[in-house]
C-alpha cells in the first residue's frame, strides 16, 4: 500500500491502463414506427421520446408531476373490526374464508392514478427528394438524441436533450446548405387539452390531467414551445409555427404543471413554464449544451466499464440485441450496463419525483399498471444501482417519497389496523397513498414502507452521513413501530408474525390458491431487517426509547428461515412450495438480495437452500424478474449463470410473429412486457453486483466474474463504508484494485487470489466493525434436507487501514 503523495506516478500508470470505455452510442439506421424503438431523454421532470423521422418528426412529451386525479386517500376503516377475524381464519387454515373478507372489508374501491403522457410536438419537414444517408443516435456520454439524414442536396441534423440546469428540452436543427430548412411545428393530445400560438410566437399546449374511480382531474399543466431562427423566416397560421428558409432553428420546450406536492396542488403551471421558457431562450444552443454536458457528466463520468476483448461494433443496436445471445458481442454488457446508469440520470434528479413503473416516459393516458409505484419489487429495483454505480444524489427522490409515505401512512396505520407508526402496501402513486389496491391476492400486502425503509439505512451503509440518517431516522423507528404493533403470535409454534399479508402476488399450489397468509419468508427477514437496522441506527445516533427493547426482544420470537423437504428455502410459514412454479416474483429470495441475510460464509445451509429455490424457480421470465436473478446468480457466486440471465434479458421482447415476451426492446428498454425500467436498474446493479460486492463482511474483488469476461476493467463503484473501487482484471484474475476511502477506517478485502499491498493484513475476522457488521438470522430450520453446504471457491480475506481521502493500489500475490 502506498499513499496517494508517493504513489502519483504509478497510480498515472494505473489509469492509463484503464482503456477508453467502448463506443456509448445506440446507433440505428431507420426512424423508430413503434414508441419502443424512440430514443428517450429526461432531466429527471422532462422527458422525450425521438422517433427521428425527417418527414413527420414526432417528440412524445412527459412531465412528471402529470398525473391523473388530485390529492386523496384510500383507506378502508372497516379492515379494523374484520381483522381480528381475518387472522383466525388464517391460523384456522381458512385461507379462502380470510381471503374473502380481506376483499370485502380492507379495499376501498380506489386502486391508485395513472401517470399521463404530456402530449406530442409534431415536425413536418416540407422539402422534397428522397432520403439518403440517414442515422440516428443517441450517445450515453453526452446525453444528446441525434438524427441526420441528407436530402435534395443538403445535410440535415436534429439534436435533441433535456437540459436539468436550464430546466427546458432543446432541439436544434440545422441544414448544411443556406435556407434549406422548411418545417412546421405543432403539438397535440389525445384528449384533455387545446393547443394555440400566442402574439409573442409561442406555441402552447394546455389542458387538465383526467378524472379517474371517481377522483376529479385537477392536475393543470401547460407546455410552451418558442422557436429562434437564423435565416428565413418564423410565422405562426392557426396552431403551428412555419420556420421557411432558415439555416437552423432552435426549439425551446417549456412543461410545467399545478402541482407542488402530493398535498398541495396549488402552483401555476403556466407561469412556472414560462419562466423556465423565458430563461432559456435567452441563452444560445451552444451555451446550453454546454451546461447540459457538464451537468449531465458529472455523474455519468463517474463510472468507466470495458470488457477487454469487446471489438468496435457498427451494427445497429436492434440487430445487437438480436444476436446477443449466440454472438460474441461483449460491448454490448457495457453499453447496457451504461444505458441503466443513463435511464437514472435523466429520470431521477434531487427535489423531484422518483423514477415511476417506466421512469418518466409514458405514451399514454392509462400507462398499463397506472406506470405507478409498485413497491412490492418494482420501484426499490429501480434504485438498486443507485448508490454502488455511483449516483447517489438520485436516490433522493426515493427517499423524499418515504419520507412522505411516513406521513400519508400514519392515518393508514391508525384508522385501518388501530396501529401506530406508518404503512404502505404494495402500491403508491404522486398522492402517496398507502391503503391496499387492487384486491386481496396482490394488494393485501402491508409491507411496502417496511421494504423501502431498507434503502435509509442502506444509503447511511454507502455514504456513512450520520446526519442524514439522523434525518431519517424516524422514519425507520416509525416503520418499525407498525410492524411491532402488528406483529401477532401464531398459534402453532408461538413465533411472532406477519398477518394478514402474502408472499407478493404467488400463491402456493393450484389447490390452495389464495396468496393470503401470515408469516411469508419475506415478511419475516423484511421484519427481521427494520428491526435490526433500527437498533443499529439507534446505537450510532444514541437513541433510547421503550421501543427498542421490545424489537429487541421480538426479534428472537420471528419464525426462522426455513429449508424444506426438497431443500429449498420456503416461501411460506408451511412446506407448501412447489418445485414447477416458475412464478416471477422471487420474494423469499430478498434475504439473499437485495438484503444480506443469506450468506455463503455466514449461513452455508440457506445460501445451498437459495439456490434449489432459485434454480427451481428457472430463468426466462418477465423482464424484470430476470434482472433480480442477475442480482441472485451474483450473490450466489455463479458468473456464469448470472451472464445467461442477462442474455436471456438481452433477447428481442418483440417475436417475428408480434407477440412479446420478457426481454429488451430495440430502444433498449426492458420488457416486462410492456415496457418496465425496473429490469433496467435491476440488471445494471446486478452487473456491478457481478464485479464488486460489499453485504456480506467485506469488499468482495470479480466474486462471480463470468468466464467469457476475461479481461476487462471498471472504475467508480462504490462500495459500503464509503470505498471508491477501480478494478481491472486479465485472464479472469485481477490485475490491480484501487480503493479510495473517504470516510477512513478499516476496509476489509476479500478475493479469490492472494493479494498485496503495503500495510495490507490478513483479516483475523475478529469483532465486526463499521460499515462491515454483517446481521445474524436465526439458525434454519430443516425439514429433510437433500442439500447442505456448497462447495466454495477459497477465499483471501485482508484488511487496510485506511485514511479519508487515500487511495490504496493493492496487486495479485506472486
Ligand atoms: C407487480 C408484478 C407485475 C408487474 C407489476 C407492475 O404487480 O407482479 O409483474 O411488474 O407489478
Amino acid at each position: 500500500m502506498m499513499s496517494i503523495k508517493s504513489t502519483f506516478i504509478l497510480i498515472f500508470l494505473g489509469i492509463s491502463a484503464y482503456a477508453q470505455q467502448p463506443d456509448m452510442s445506440l446507433r440505428y439506421d431507420e426512424p423508430a414506427k413503434l414508441w419502443v424503438e424512440a430514443l428517450p431523454v429526461g432531466n429527471g421532470r422532462l422527458g422525450a421520446m425521438v422517433y427521428g423521422d425527417p418527414d413527420h418528426e414526432t417528440i412524445q412529451l412527459n412531465e412528471n408531476t402529470l398525473w391523473a386525479g388530485q390529492p386523496y386517500r384510500n383507506d378502508n376503516p372497516q379492515a379494523k373490526e374484520a381483522l381480528p377475524q381475518v387472522r383466525q381464519l388464517i391460523f384456522d387454515g381458512k385461507y379462502a374464508e380470510a381471503q374473502d373478507l380481506v376483499n370485502q372489508k380492507f379495499f376501498s374501491g380506489k386502486s391508485g392514478m395513472p401517470y399521463q403522457t404530456l402530449g406530442k410536438l409534431h415536425l413536418d419537414f416540407k422539402n422534397v427528394g428522397s432520403v439518403t444517408g440517414y442515422s440516428r443516435t443517441l450517445d450515453l456520454e453526452t446525453a444528446v438524441a441525434t438524427t441526420s439524414w441528407s436530402r435534395d442536396g443538403a445535410d440535415y441534423k436534429m439534436e435533441v436533450f433535456s437540459s436539468f440546469p436550464d430546466q427546458v428540452i432543446v432541439i436544434q436543427l440545422s441544414a448544411s446548405k443556406a435556407g434549406a430548412l422548411n418545417f412546421s411545428a405543432s403539438l397535440s393530445r389525445q384528449e384533455g387539452a387545446t393547443s394555440f400560438v400566442d402574439a409573442e410566437n409561442i406555441l402552447h399546449l394546455e389542458g387538465t390531467g383526467s378524472d379517474h374511480e371517481g377522483i376529479e382531474g385537477a392536475i393543470k399543466f401547460e407546455a410552451q414551445v418558442k422557436a429562434k431562427t437564423t435565416g428565413g423566416s418564423l410565422l405562426q397560421s392557426e396552431k403551428k409555427l412555419e420556420v421557411s428558409q432558415a439555416d437552423s432553428a432552435t426549439l425551446y420546450i417549456s412543461m410545467a404543471t399545478n402541482f407542488k406536492s402530493y398535498n398541495d396542488i396549488g402552483g401555476d403551471a403556466n407561469a412556472k413554464a414560462m419562466a423556465f421558457l423565458e430563461s432559456a431562450a435567452q441563452k444560445s444552443y451552444t451555451y446550453l449544451k454546454e451546461a447540459h454536458l457538464k451537468d449531465y457528466q458529472n455523474y455519468f463520468n463517474r463510472v468507466q466499464f470495458k470488457l477487454g476483448e469487446a471489438k468496435p461494433n457498427s451494427a445497429t443496436t436492434d440487430e445487437r440485441v438480436a444476436h446477443f445471445k449466440d454472438g460474441n458481442d461483449l460491448a454490448l454488457v457495457p453499453l447496457y450496463f451504461q444505458f441503466g446508469r443513463y435511464l437514472l440520470i435523466s429520470s431521477s434528479r434531487p427535489g423531484g419525483q422518483p423514477a415511476n413503473l417506466q421512469g418518466i416516459w409514458a405514451n399514454d393516458l392509462k400507462p398499463v399498471w397506472d406506470s405507478k409505484y409498485t413497491i412490492n419489487i418494482n420501484t426499490e429495483m429501480n434504485y438498486w444501482p443507485s448508490e454502488s454505480t455511483n449516483l447517489s444524489e438520485l436516490h433522493e427522490p426515493l427517499i423524499q417519497m418515504i419520507r412522505e409515505l411516513s406521513e400519508t401512512g400514519q392515518e393508514t396505520a391508525r384508522e385501518m389496523y388501530g396501529a401506530s407508526g406508518w404503512v404502505a402496501h404494495h402500491n403508491t402513486d404522486i398522492w402517496r397513498i398507502t391503503g391496499p389496491v387492487d384486491a386481496a391476492f396482490w394488494g393485501m400486502w402491508p409491507m411496502g414502507g417496511a421494504w423501502l425503509s431498507q434503502h435509509l439505512f442502506d444509503k447511511y451503509e454507502y455514504t456513512g452521513d450520520t446526519q442524514f440518517l439522523d434525518s431519517v431516522y424516524p422514519i425507520l423507528e416509525g416503520s418499525a413501530r407498525f410492524l411491532q404493533d402488528f406483529l401477532v403470535e401464531e398459534p402453532e409454534h408461538g413465533w411472532l408474525v406477519i398477518a394478514p399479508s402474502i408472499s407478493p402476488e404467488n400463491a402456493p399450489y393450484s389447490d390452495h390458491p389464495e396468496s393470503v397468509t401470515a408469516g411469508a419468508t419475506m415478511d419475516n427477514q423484511l421484519v427481521f431487517d427494520v428491526f435490526t437496522k433500527t437498533l443499529r441506527a439507534s446505537k450510532i445516533l444514541n437513541k433510547k426509547s421503550d421501543l427498542l427493547d421490545e424489537i429487541e426482544a421480538s426479534l428472537q420470537r420471528l419464525p426462522p428461515m426455513q429449508i424444506g423437504k426438497w431443500g429449498q428455502l420456503q416461501e411460506w410459514m408451511y412446506d407448501w412450495d412447489n418445485p414447477k412454479d416458475n412464478h416471477r416474483h422471487v420474494s423469499h429470495l430478498y434475504g439473499l438480495y437485495p438484503s444480506n441475510q443469506i450468506s455463503p460464509y455466514r449461513t452455508p445451509q440457506l445460501f445451498e437452500a437459495a439456490k434449489t429455490s432459485l434454480v427451481a424457480r428457472g430463468d426466462e421470465s418477465t423482464g424484470w424478474s430476470m434482472g433480480w436473478k442477475v442480482n441472485l446468480w451474483a450473490r450466489l457466486l455463479d458468473g456464469n449463470h448470472a451472464y445467461k440471465l442477462i442474455q436471456d434479458q438481452l433477447t428481442p421482447s418483440i417475436q417475428p410473429d408480434g407477440k412479446q415476451k420478457g426481454g429488451t426492446y430495440s430502444n433498449l428498454f426492458d420488457a416486462h412486457p410492456p415496457f418496465q425500467i425496473d429490469g433496467n436498474f435491476g440488471c445494471t446493479a446486478g452487473i456491478a453486483e457481478m464485479l464488486m460486492q460489499s453485504h456480506d463482511g467485506a469488499i468482495h474483488i470479480l466474486p462471480a466474474l463470468p468466464d467469457a469476461w476475461k479481461t476487462g476493467s471498471i472504475t467508480g463503484l462504490k462500495a459500503r463504508g464509503g470505498f471508491e473501487v477501480n478494478l481491472e482484471w486479465e485472464a479472469n484474475k485481477a490485475k490491480t484494485l484501487e480503493i479510495t476511502s473517504a470516510l477512513g477506517g478499516v476496509c476489509r478485502v476479500r478475493s479469490y487470489q492472494p493479494l498485496q499491498g503495503e500495510g495490507l493484513i490478513e483479516s483475523k475476522k475478529a469483532a465486526e466493525t463499521g460499515f462491515f457488521q454483517t446481521p445474524n438470522p436465526k439458525e434454519p430450520l430443516i425439514t429433510n434436507p437433500t442439500a447442505s453446504t456448497p462447495d466454495l471457491i477459497t477465499v483471501f480475506e485482508y484488511e487496510l487501514q485506511t485514511e479519508p481521502g487515500e487511495t490504496y493500489i493493492l496487486t495479485p500475490k506472486n
